[in-house]
């Protein structure tokens, strides 16, 4: 069947991406876009969000669990303006999205017309790429092009811009070809000579990170760490890479890495950094790694060649997907039978991590690091667990243990506002997991109103939200640095358990720790979205810090 209009043609062309389901705030701008969804409502799920951050941060999200492109629609001016976020989240992540924006007419172009924006220069910084339908016979490979954009190098978002008055042109489909995935072959050489530097270090560190993983190179990287006996490191918010609980495993590079380890990234004699694109948190703001030292212990590998060596020299820099390259090392023999000369080392790196993961003592009522030891006992591995930014996340990044991949949807950029979308994105993207969204008290109300979202597709998943009554990671830097002098971070909240039940959600209110296991029953067994608030003391300010005063 030939297809009638452009907005048809762009349409077909996302089921001939495998488009499952696109995001959306609607808009008049798209309207023909939204008609041609609608003739093919049985094959692509449209979900219908109340806010576009919420709706680019689901698109976004569903990119990190499916490791295929998040798809979202908004309008013009104010509807691009409030994706951006979920834009920028996936340029930080590296993860494939795209943004379509129904545009202004053409004819009206550059006459600051009603809501119009220009995308190439709003987007040149926040997205990968920024194209536009601008002849309507090039629908099909605007979009095609836009896909290979979003997934190849470094992925990335990629906005396409759809003038209004182009989508209801008539188009005739050519083909529903779509060109193969880049073949990517790891050289034997290269294998050999990254084995050659395991085999002669004394202090080896693997560093895992980034975006670019399936679930098969996952199991690759861990039979790998587990034949050459060696310690794992994961990047920030990349926790579900290596399984936790597994002996090789040392912990995570980002926000609140206890010192111990960042000595022993400082110690290391090889790191072999697996898909980590060594950015900013991950590196400590760049202060773990001095990079006029590296090139001699540093082995990169990264499909992306333009970010091998783009702050760190490497001494063996590889442009390759990292689980192939681990894959292959797995296959390869590490020297010794069966005690490398670095077991020491890796066990006790094992000891410092399993350590940092024990409760801790804490002010109020609610301990954080009980509550997501319980959390993840009750849940077993496969959960998938959503979060935002905030003090909270560092007490759930610690104390809970990612075992299986993946089960961690949280963003690399520390956005707030997450958790609520993600969590959502999740259940829909995998309807047989169990999916738990983490939020602080403001993170949290960035996005409340996408309990309307998950109360409208009845998903069933838990949200916790963690109430201190404060924006507490900005109150953690005001102490810091300006002690006793507060500003801008106390909050007066509504009833949460009250604002929940509002939304059609069922909501539970733990005021002790005790009370959490019977609340996380009573949630997972509820049939839909249910809430459970935890109120805990500001004076547990984060797990490494008690503050004197509330
Ligand atoms: C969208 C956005 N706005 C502002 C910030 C700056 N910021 C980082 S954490 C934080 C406070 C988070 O508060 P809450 O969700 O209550 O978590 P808490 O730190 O109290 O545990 C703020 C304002 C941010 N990261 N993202
Ligand atoms: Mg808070």
């Amino acid at each position: 069947m030939s297809d009638r209009r452009v907005a048809d043609a762009i349409v077909a062309r996302l089921m001939a991406h495998d488009t499952q389901r696109v995001f959306t705030v609607a808009g008049e701008s798209y309207l023909d876009v939204l008609d041609a969804l609608y003739t093919e409502r049985a094959r692509i799920q449209v979900v219908t969000c109340r806010h576009e951050a919420a709706a680019a941060n689901m698109a976004e999200a569903s990119a990190k669990l499916t490791g295929r492109p998040g798809i979202c629609f908004v309008t013009r001016g104010p509807g691009l303006a409030h994706a951006s976020i979920g834009v920028h989240t996936a340029r930080q992540d590296a993860s494939p999205m795209l943004l379509f924006v129904g545009e202004i007419s053409r004819e009206d172009r550059f006459r600051h017309a009603f809501q119009e924006v220009d995308l190439a220069q709003t987007f040149g910084d926040l997205a990968k790429g920024v194209l536009r339908i601008e002849v309507g016979a090039r629908a099909g490979e605007i979009v095609d092009r836009a896909f290979q954009l979003a997934t190849t190098g470094r992925p990335g978002p990629v906005v396409i811009g759809l003038p209004e008055d182009v989508l209801g042109e008539p188009y005739e489909l050519a083909s529903t070809a779509t060109g193969a995935a880049p073949l990517q072959t790891v050289a034997a050489e290269v294998i050999t000579a990254i084995a050659a530097r395991l085999g002669s270090a004394a202090r080896p560190l693997v560093w895992l990170g980034g975006s670019d993983w399936a679930s098969d190179d996952v199991a690759a990287v861990q039979r790998f760490a587990e034949i050459w006996q060696l310690p794992v490191v994961t990047g920030f918010r990349r926790k579900d890479l290596f399984a936790n609980a597994h002996s090789s495993y040392a912990g995570e590079l980002g926000f609140g890495t206890f010192p111990a380890l960042i000595e022993r990234v400082r110690e290391a004699d090889l790191l072999l950094v697996l898909g980590a694109p060594l950015g900013d948190v991950e590196t400590g703001g760049y202060q773990w790694l001095d990079r006029t030292t590296t090139s001699a212990r540093l082995v990169h590998v990264h499909r992306d060649a333009d970010t091998l060596s783009a702050v760190y020299p490497a001494g063996l820099a590889v442009a390759a997907r990292p689980g192939a390259v681990a894959a292959a090392l797995a296959a390869a023999a590490p020297p010794g039978a069966d005690a490398p000369p670095w077991l020491a080392w890796t066990r006790a790196a094992r000891a410092d991590q399993e350590a940092f993961m024990a409760p801790v003592e804490v002010y109020g009522a609610v301990n954080l690091s009980l509550v997501f030891h319980e959390l993840r006992a009750s849940l077993g591995p496969q959960a998938l667990i959503a979060n935002g930014a905030g003090n909270y996340a560092a007490w759930l990044h610690r104390f809970y243990s990612h075992d299986a991949y993946p089960s961690q949807i949280a963003p690399g950029s520390g956005a707030m506002g997450y958790a609520v979308p993600a969590a959502i994105a999740a259940k829909l993207c995998c309807p047989d997991r169990e999916v738990v969204g983490v939020a602080g008290d403001g993170c949290f109300l960035m996005a409340v109103q996408e309990l309307a979202t998950a109360a409208q597709l009845g998903l069933h998943l838990v949200y916790l939200v963690v109430n201190n009554g404060s924006y507490g990671t900005i109150r953690m830097h005001q102490e810091n640095r300006f002690p006793g002098r507060r500003m801008a971070t106390d909050l007066a909240n509504p009833d949460f358990v009250a604002l929940a039940r509002a939304f059609g959600l069922g909501a539970w209110r733990v005021a002790a720790t005790a009370e959490f296991a019977p609340a996380l029953r009573a949630a997972r067994a509820h049939p839909g979205p249910a809430l459970i608030e935890l109120v805990t003391s500001i004076r547990d300010i984060s797990p490494g810090k008690r503050l004197s005063a509330d």
